[in-house]
């Protein structure tokens, strides 16, 4: 795409070439290469700053389950060299520095208006800009709109009965307050086990004077093994940092390693090693903490047999770290096949269960009926609690867009479009919205959302490079209802069907039950863009 200027036809340039939606890890790479390019752009955030999901996610002992040195760009070698992380898992303030950083180095900062949503994108076909509405009332019009919004990003806070009259202090844990909050001598509830839920129940079992955890649906969880950074392994790594990326770009997810060195993709299925063997990679596995299960056999997501074998692991673990076994029955997942909720990294989360201010509600049994001025009523039962956090999650993938009035051509509102189901193209555009991209969104393969960013951005600068004249680039219905058939059948293929889980929608009261990301791996998912690049056969011409 070149320079907005008035366009061969005569048509008045737009004021931006590129307004992006959001400054969060994708967003600002988005500014970034679009500077590059010597494109007019225009960044929007809703935030006071840059970090997106850890901009808004500051609750205690919040931090990333990837080890920091494959959850960073991988763009700019110098800026591998030059950032030291503290911790193997670091934590959310350090992931926030580390996007100001990045904002600040490259100086993308005077692109970005802050405290500004953006309400409304509608296409125009006439001039074939979009006009671009914020809630400040300002109107701008641009080439191309890349929607930067985040997939864990919308909150989900269910609406439960009462809930207005609850005198206490109610938080959500995606939108914790600036200031710290003191929990001491407090009687708190948190509601939701899932990541969020995981890593605030031991923070603030120490905290608390009562913390009251409400599961509905258990997760499994793996210890992190969380230390603190080594000078020396940190040297040694940012020796060899070419060969931990040339791992993660041939992953599945984009997380690749074992003991923090990168491991190949595996190769083997479970039946194809003795169950020793088997015993083995799970205790080491283990021993390396975090997400490496989902790397560990071919067939974990794919065969029930196979993720029984790791199911009965994880129970025995569970079982050897809650003393009280009643507890330990209350945390052992029984609604999904493991790594399909997806596996928590954790520190000390079974463990807070054994504190005697900590109680486990489990929701299946005592349903939560109602809030009252003082505590929630669970059963029949009241639980009085002075502060109650949703930790209930997100609406995934579609939410963030959905909230924006997004119309393309002939008025087309996307988020009718995928009222009856997602339909996309490579996860990053949809036919009717000429010109509109999205990162990390509706489509867009289960990976590293700090690598997919770079991935996909780079081919949105390609299928705009490729668009002639006309500067258009739109899907073909066929190619958008090919990709997202194999989106779903992929999904069918896996366990995560099994169980009811938010990358099928599952979460949100209503929302069509679909695959919300591509879950075929990244391999398959780059192979399908570059074939989508070259031939360009899935682009309206
Ligand atoms: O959200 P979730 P999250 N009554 O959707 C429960 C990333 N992340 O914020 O399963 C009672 O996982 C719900 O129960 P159920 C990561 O990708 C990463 O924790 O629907 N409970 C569930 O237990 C993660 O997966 C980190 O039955 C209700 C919980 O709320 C994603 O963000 C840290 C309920 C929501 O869990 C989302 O995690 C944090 C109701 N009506 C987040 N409605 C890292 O470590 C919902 N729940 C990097």
């Amino acid at each position: 795409m070149a320079v907005s200027a008035a366009d061969s036809s005569g048509r008045p340039a737009p004021a931006f070439d590129v307004v992006v939606i959001g400054a969060g890890f994708c967003g600002l790479y988005m500014i970034h290469r679009a500077r590059q390019r010597g494109w007019r752009v225009r960044a929007f955030e809703t935030g006071s700053g840059v970090g997106g999901t850890w901009y808004w996610n500051r609750y205690p002992g919040c931090r990333v389950d990837i080890e920091g040195f494959e959850y960073s760009y991988s763009f700019s070698k110098e800026l591998e060299q030059e950032w030291e992380w503290s911790e193997r898992y670091p934590p959310q303030p350090e992931l926030e520095r580390y996007c100001n950083h990045v904002a600040d180095r490259f100086g993308l900062r005077e692109d970005i208006q802050f405290g500004t949503r953006v309400t409304a994108a509608h296409y125009d076909e006439s001039t074939r800009h979009w006009t671009v509405v914020t809630d400040r009332g300002e109107t701008v019009t641009a080439r191309v709109v890349v929607a930067a919004t985040g997939t864990y990003s919308d909150p989900y806070r269910p609406d439960f009965e009462g809930a207005d009259e609850f005198q206490g202090l109610k938080l959500q844990s995606s939108r914790w307050p600036r200031e710290p909050v003191n929990f001491e001598g407090k009687r708190v509830g948190i509601i939701g086990t899932g990541a969020s839920g995981v890593q605030l129940t031991p923070i603030l079992a120490r905290q608390a004077r009562q913390l009251t955890v409400f599961q509905r649906t258990a997760s499994y969880t793996v210890p992190l093994q969380n230390h603190k950074a080594d000078a020396e392994d940190t040297r040694a790594r940012k020796a060899t940092y070419e060969v931990l990326r040339d791992a993660q770009w041939a992953s599945g997810a984009g997380f690749t390693t074992v003991h923090s060195k990168p491991v190949p993709p595996p190769t083997l299925k479970v039946s194809d090693v003795s169950d020793e063997e088997r015993t083995r990679v799970y205790e080491e596995r283990w021993a390396s903490g975090g997400l490496c299960f989902y790397h560990a056999f071919v067939d974990l997501l794919v065969d029930e047999k196979a993720n029984r074998t790791l199911e009965a692991f994880m129970n025995d673990k569970i079982r050897s770290r809650v003393k009280n076994p009643e507890v330990a029955r209350k945390l052992t997942p029984t609604q999904n096949p493991v790594l399909t909720k997806r596996l928590a990294g954790d520190t000390g989360y079974c463990e807070a269960f054994d504190r005697d201010n900590v109680e486990l509600v489990d929701l299946r049994a005592e349903p939560i009926r109602k809030f009252t001025r003082t505590g929630l009523v669970v059963g029949d039962r009241e639980v009085p609690l002075d502060v109650i956090i949703f930790a209930t999650g997100f609406d995934l993938g579609t939410g963030a867009m959905s909230r924006i009035d997004i119309r393309g051509r002939d008025g087309r509102s996307l988020k009718d479009y995928w009222s009856q189901g997602i339909k996309t193209y490579l996860g990053m555009m949809a036919n009717g919205f000429p010109n509109l991209f999205w990162l990390f969104g509706p489509g867009s393969p289960f990976y590293n959302p700090v690598l997919l960013a770079e991935y996909q951005v780079e081919q949105i600068e390609r299928f705009l490079d490729g668009c002639g004249s006309g500067d258009v680039v739109e899907a073909t219905p066929a190619a958008e209802k090919e990709w997202s058939d194999l989106t779903n059948a992929i999904a069918n293929m896996t366990l995560f069907t099994k169980g009811k889980n938010y990358y099928m929608g599952d979460n949100i009261p209503g929302k069509p039950r679909a695959a919300t990301l591509f879950l075929g791996g990244f391999p398959l998912y780059k192979q399908t863009c570059e074939k989508a690049v070259t031939t360009r056969d899935g682009l309206v011409a």
